[in-house]
């Protein structure tokens, strides 16, 4: 409960910031990144978003705080947009799903890009299986509305949930996120290969884009890239890090 007042008394104090995880292509080229909120607590310091987002959550503060966090999201991207060098990247963002569940969403959503300038076709969002079993056919509603105007959508942590093949050939997606849980054990476990693979295979035929997700070694990423994975985020490429630290990353010349 002190943790909660804290974090409100925090959203608006500025104490939430956005890091940002590079995403990469298969020539190991930056295509885009995910948005990653942090807490920098004036007493506890760095508070992990595994710990405050349930709280934000529970306690309704999740509506603000997803607001927040799209409203700085939407205006990286708008800046991204005026440099040549930058203005092809994506940015993915979390979505929790009581924010999705909000009557306004969709206009929500479409009121932040209009004013931050962020170009719609650049901005991911990112949701899980849990989230779109709870009201399928209002989220899917909301997501065709917003793919109109081009946003994409990213399911997150695929393969552990429940979402059954019928939904996902109703959902309008751009792109499975396999879960890192598969990406760790590939190496050691055939069947998280096999399981890699089906997910690509699934996708291919969806017309859906593939990024793994935890990637951390070498063998892990060629794994994926021999079973016909399209992209990658994880520590083997970047931590979670500034905009500037992101910029380190190899940009996508080709
Ligand atoms: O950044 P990290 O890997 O520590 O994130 C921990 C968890 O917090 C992950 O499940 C991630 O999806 C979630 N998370 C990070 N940033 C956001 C955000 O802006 N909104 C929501 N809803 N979840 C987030
Ligand atoms: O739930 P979601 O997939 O949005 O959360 C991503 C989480 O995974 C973040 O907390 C991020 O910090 C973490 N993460 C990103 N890359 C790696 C990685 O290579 N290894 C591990 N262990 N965690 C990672
Ligand atoms: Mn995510
Ligand atoms: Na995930």
């Amino acid at each position: 409960v002190a943790l909660e007042k804290d974090l409100r008394t925090g959203l608006q104090q500025s104490q939430l910031f956005l890091l940002y995880q590079a995403q990469v292509n298969n020539h190991g080229h930056i295509v885009g990144a995910e948005a990653l909120v942090r807490w920098q607590h004036p007493q506890h310091g760095m508070v992990s978003p595994a710990e405050f987002i349930p709280l934000a959550e529970d306690s309704g503060l999740i509506l603000p705080l997803g607001q927040w966090v799209l409203q700085a999201a939407c205006k990286q991207l708008a800046c991204w947009a005026q440099e040549p060098m930058y203005a092809h990247l994506t940015l993915a963002v979390n979505v929790s799903g009581r924010q999705l569940r909000q009557p306004d969403f969709v206009q929500q959503v479409l009121k932040t890009l209009e004013n931050t300038g962020a170009p719609a076709k650049q901005l991911k969002l990112e949701l899980t299986e849990s989230l779109l079993l709870d009201n399928p056919q209002d989220a899917i509603t909301k997501m065709v509305a917003l793919k109109a105007h081009g946003v994409g959508f990213s399911l997150d942590d695929f393969g552990t949930g429940y979402s059954s093949l019928a939904y996902l050939r109703r959902l309008p997606l751009s792109q499975l996120k396999i879960d890192s849980s598969f990406v760790r054990d590939l190496v050691s476990e055939p069947r998280a290969v096999a399981i890699v693979r089906t997910i690509v295979t699934l996708a291919d035929s969806l017309g859906l884009q593939v990024i793994a997700e935890g990637v951390e070694t070498q063998e892990q990423r060629d794994s994926l890239a021999r079973n016909g994975c399209h992209a990658y985020q994880g520590y083997l490429f970047s931590r979670p890090g500034t905009v500037e630290e992101l910029y380190l990353c190899a940009p996508d010349t080709s």
